[in-house]
């Protein structure tokens, strides 16, 4: 897969971008990911990317050149163009499996109070990561990058592997437990030192279950 973000702001990338699993999937030949800047695609000699909205109101706007310029210098026919934004659809795991089977995401930061209206149609997707607004889609961007790539065949282990299924479930994780055995007068669950397996593996259920209960009840009305 490949990723490039238009943003204003590259600086903000490599440290996310190329750490830990990412870098892993970069290295292994999945992952590839790059920054275009909306900026480089000005038209003046001020290299001006934000303009007053028509009608007046506080704050500036994207302007609708170099946003479109720069991110048709990226998009290609088999390209996704996603806008990060409070007002799109709230992302999830099941958004993140399915653009997981794309080639490549154009995904798209907003600066300012927003931008051109008329930018709308060069996205496919308008995705949102949440009820709340950040001061630039640099964020939410990498963080659908983050859940999108660990979904790409072979980017995680295979023992990692199995625990992203626990979302697919529907419920949240089971509580886990390392060494030391006693801490801080706390004893594991004696159940985990039995060597039944059967017997882990329904009490893990239970305790799953028990779990979603109390802290995400609305995660079991939909199952
Ligand atoms: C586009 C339009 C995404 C992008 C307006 C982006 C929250 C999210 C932005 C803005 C964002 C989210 C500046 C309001 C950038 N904030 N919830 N900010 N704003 O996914």
């Amino acid at each position: 897969m490949r990723i490039d973000f238009v943003t204003l702001f590259p600086g903000m990338f490599p440290s996310v971008m190329d750490a830990s699993m990412m870098a892993r999937a970069k290295e292994k030949g999945l992952l590839d990911w790059g920054c275009v800047n909306p900026r480089d695609f000005a038209e003046d000699k001020h290299h001006k990317v934000d303009d007053r909205p028509f009608g007046g109101g506080p704050g500036m706007l994207m302007m609708a050149g170099p946003l479109a310029k720069a991110i048709k210098s990226v998009k290609k026919k088999n390209s996704k163009t996603i806008l990060l934004s409070p007002q799109g659809n709230i992302f999830n795991d099941k958004t993140a499996l399915r653009l997981s089977r794309e080639e490549r995401l154009v995904l798209v930061c907003g600066h300012y109070e927003g931008m051109d209206e008329r930018l709308m149609p060069l996205f496919d997707e308008e995705l949102s990561v949440g009820d709340f607004v950040v001061t630039g889609g640099e964020l939410p961007a990498m963080l659908v990058a983050d859940a999108v790539a660990r979904l790409v065949p072979g980017v995680l282990k295979k023992e990692e592997a199995a625990a992203s299924e626990s979302f697919a479930t529907g419920l949240l994780d089971f509580p886990q437990y390392t060494r030391p055995r006693v801490w801080r007068g706390r004893a594991v669950p004696e159940i985990l030192f039995s060597g039944d397996h059967a017997k882990i593996a329904e009490w893990r259920r239970a305790a799953a279950l028990k779990a979603t209960k109390r802290k995400r009840p609305d995660l079991l009305e939909r199952a």
